[in-house]
């Protein structure tokens, strides 16, 4: 089939698929017994990301199928999977997974254009002027085949450093195309589909801090200037050393503030049971608290094919069991819950105490730091806490309020002074003052453990 054809048949097919779609969310709004349908309910969409791979395996498609109504390809639309040679693009995986969204009457996100990663190496060896016209050619081909079809695509991808700096990260279009790669990116992706939304996307962006003020200031730059940009993905890719970050509210409204959409692009939090429960319920709480925030995507279906699968991040388990994560993130969305097991563990009622524990710098100085650790119990009141803090070796610990700490070595387990009583979902905290000799890094807060 030509070139043409396929872009015709594909848009055709489109259209009726937002038909399809349309009669879906009605349907289902009545019962909200899924995430997309109780999304739906709340107006926004609730995605997965999903490998070709798979759609072979009749219970991934099943629950696919079931819960979700929208879909990111994990990694089929990438450039070495779409564009492996110059000119010569390959697009048998990604049509079959946009295929099944389709005849599902689910939406499809675009993962990704321009990143640095899985970028095929003749792209880094071209020269500045070639690769500027390589990577124009690479959204037109992408996005001139999807046209019409893709809800959000994620124009660029990662193209700031982690860490403190702010700064671009280096890549062929950074190094070669300077700053501009971006809004170059931007402008040629409005042009080859401008009914797509054109979205930024990035980790580590979740919280205030560096980074995300970098991006945002990009964003405020782009908006004043009248370069397209419609939405922000923040990935919320999540675990012990990245916990979901207190400010993630503020920094989503923030960004909305500046008049751009903002999306739960990649989420995925570690952990099990009831703590990691109330992380994704913090997470869907966020977005419904944001006007402007269009949905959310959890990073695949099932933690057995997680790129994390070893910590267990998703809201399914590997034999499709639905996890206490998804009776909460269902519940969050005003769902109906599952009223056929109510004794799930991290159902409300299951009588088991829990907590999580966050951490936040709240003040830094040259010699010095204040640290606040917020307790947050579960699904059911409790009556005591005990988190531990781990300090780099050379920090010590001068003061501690609002909680009674025990030493071994380099690590305080932390108990309430007056304030270990909870009511379910409550929060209380213990705050701390260190002396860091040298280390600036992070103290390391441990699981939390309540009764
Ligand atoms: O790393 C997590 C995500 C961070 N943000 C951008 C996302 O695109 C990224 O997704 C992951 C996929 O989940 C992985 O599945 O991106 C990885 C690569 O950067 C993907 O891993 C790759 C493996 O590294 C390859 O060896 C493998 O051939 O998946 C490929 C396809 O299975």
């Amino acid at each position: 089939m030509s070139m043409t054809l396929r872009r015709l048949s594909r848009a055709a097919t489109a259209g009726l698929v937002a038909a399809a779609a349309l009669t879906a969310a009605a349907h289902s709004a009545e019962a909200a017994d899924t995430l997309g349908s109780a999304a739906a309910g709340q107006g926004r969409y609730f995605g997965t990301a999903v490998a070709a791979s798979h759609l072979g395996e009749a219970d991934y498609t099943a629950t696919l199928d079931r819960e979700f109504s929208s879909v990111t390809p994990e990694n089929e639309m990438k450039w070495d999977a779409t564009e492996p040679s110059r000119g010569t693009f390959t697009f048998t995986s990604a049509d079959r997974i946009v295929d099944h969204a389709q005849s599902q009457g689910m939406d499809v996100r675009g993962h990704t254009l321009v990143w640095h990663s899985q970028l095929p190496s003749w792209v880094g060896s071209l020269g500045a002027s070639d690769l500027r016209t390589a990577m124009k050619d690479h959204i037109n081909g992408l996005m001139g085949h999807y046209k019409g079809e893709i809800h959000s695509w994620d124009v660029v991808n990662e193209a700031f450093q982690d860490g403190g700096s702010g700064a671009r990260r280096s890549s062929p279009f950074q190094d070669k195309l300077g700053d501009g790669f971006i809004e170059e990116a931007f402008r040629t992706a409005r042009a080859a589909d401008p009914a797509a939304k054109l979205c930024y996307n990035d980790y580590n962006t979740d919280g205030v801090n560096a980074k995300s003020n970098a991006v945002y200031n990009m964003v405020k730059d782009f908006k004043s200037r009248g370069v397209p940009i419609d939405c922000v993905g923040f990935q919320s890719h999540f675990n012990s050393n990245s916990p979901v970050p207190s400010d993630y509210r503020q920094n989503l409204q923030r960004f909305a503030d500046l008049g751009v959409d903002v999306q739960i692009t990649e989420l995925d939090i570690e952990g099990s049971g009831s703590a990691q429960a109330a992380d994704y319920t913090k997470v869907v709480e966020a977005c419904l608290a944001v006007d402007r925030c269009a949905g959310m995507t959890v990073w695949g279906v099932t933690d057995k094919y997680s790129w994390r699968s070893s910590g267990t991040p998703l809201l399914f388990d590997g034999n499709y069991q639905e996890k206490p994560a998804y009776d909460a993130v269902l519940s969050a969305l005003g769902g109906s819950g599952d009223p056929g097991d109510p004794g799930d563990p991290g159902d409300p009622g299951d009588g088991t105490a829990s907590c999580t524990a966050t951490y936040t710098r709240t003040a830094d100085w040259n010699s010095g730091y204040n640290g606040q650790v917020t307790i947050t119990a579960g699904d059911e009141p409790i009556s005591t806490w005990t988190v531990t803090v781990t300090l780099p070796a050379q920090q010590s610990v001068s003061s501690l309020w609002n909680g009674t700490p025990t030493w071994n070595g380099n690590v305080m387990t932390v108990k309430p002074s007056w304030n270990g009583t909870l009511a379910a979902g409550a929060s209380t905290g213990f705050g701390f003052t260190a002396a860091k000799n040298g280390s600036d890094a992070a103290p390391t807060v441990g699981t939390c453990t309540a009764s």
